[in-house]
């Protein structure tokens, strides 16, 4: 299956690595680059130095493009900016907020700009400030989320801009994949199933927990704060339910889950720490490489193709 997004973005597969804070880094990136799909480094909160480091690595692993995210809470959005324009980072994403002030300087570097929109109105905002293409990205997503479905969301994203969009949230396997086209999507992001993958870094109990998750495991907690986070029901999520039913500040219930994300990640404290997943969490059961990920995702389409075809005709 090609795409248009394949030229667009130098890539062989229409397949997007999420970027996942702590989590995606160099080597992952440049796994799901070399098997033919787009891999991104992960900024999160991390420092300009950091992803300045990671560019340069994930340039010494593969010679395919790859993207940087940006999470736009972090409060070194602008330095990472920088880095990302003088670097000349093929592709960037952004979460968590709205990239337009970012933009020109990014298209004058030759990056494509490709933000991730919870809504059809952020949707209509990028696509006017020049945007390459959107995600539309689900609440079936791991981390944090907006409120609309993939299914809800992707479709009425289509039908409202021209660029090309790509369906995250709720894709691990084939099924997905060729879904997402259904709703009109180009091109997928994935993050779940990555994570599961022989190169991620991230800690062994992380993925473990990943891997045994049922499907109703991935949980939203900190409504209240406004920015609400996807993860995997354990000790930390049972403490923000509590905090939220006992009606906390918005600065207890983040100072409550400061630090969370990188004890999952990095000491793998999967009971106090933040395991960010998605809701196909419980799909995903084995541990592969990015190619073989990449590879089964694709070969599966005409098996997924034949049996929608003998069920509709
Ligand atoms: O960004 C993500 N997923 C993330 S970021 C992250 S790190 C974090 N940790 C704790 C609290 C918050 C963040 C972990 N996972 N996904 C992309 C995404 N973007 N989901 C939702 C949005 C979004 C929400 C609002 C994008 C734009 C937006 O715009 C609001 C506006 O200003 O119009």
């Amino acid at each position: 299956m090609k795409s248009n997004i394949c030229d667009l973005f130098g890539i062989k597969y229409p397949i997007f690595q999420g970027g996942m804070a702590w989590i995606s880094e160099a080597e992952l990136a440049a796994s799901v680059s070399n098997a033919g799909g787009l891999g991104i480094i992960a900024a999160g909160n991390a420092p300009a130095e950091y992803v300045e480091e990671q560019i340069k690595k994930a340039r010494t692993l593969t010679d395919k493009p790859f993207g940087v995210n940006v999470m736009l809470l972090s409060p070194f959005v602008s330095e990472v900016m920088e880095v990302i324009c003088r670097e000349k980072v093929a592709v960037v994403t952004t979460g968590a907020g709205n990239p337009a002030k970012y933009i020109p300087a990014l298209k004058e570097a030759g990056t494509k700009v490709v933000p991730v929109v919870p809504s059809v109105a952020l949707a209509k905002k990028m696509e006017k400030d020049g945007a390459d293409a959107v995600i539309a990205e689900g609440t079936e997503s791991g981390g944090h989320v907006g409120e609309l479905t993939t299914m809800a969301l992707v479709p009425q994203v289509v039908d409202a801009v021209s660029i090309p969009v790509l369906a995250a949230g709720g894709i691990a396997d084939s099924r997905g994949v060729l879904a997402a086209f259904a709703l009109g999507a180009s091109g997928v992001q994935i993050g779940t199933r990555f994570l599961c993958s022989t190169e991620c870094v991230v800690h062994p109990d992380y993925k473990q927990m990943v891997l045994d998750a049922k499907d109703r495991d991935a949980v939203v907690s900190a409504r209240s704060t406004g920015h609400p986070v996807r993860s995997l029901k354990n000790k930390l999520t049972r403490g923000f339910e509590k905090l939220e039913k006992e009606g906390a500040s918005t600065e207890k219930i983040e100072k409550f889950g400061a630090g969370a994300l990188r004890a999952a990640v990095v000491d793998g404290d999967t009971q106090n720490g933040s395991v960010m997943a998605g809701q196909i969490a419980g799909m995903v059961n084995e541990i592969s490489s990015c190619e073989e990920i990449i590879k089964g995702l694709m070969t599966g389409l005409d098996e997924v193709l034949d049996g929608v075809i003998g069920k509709v005709r």
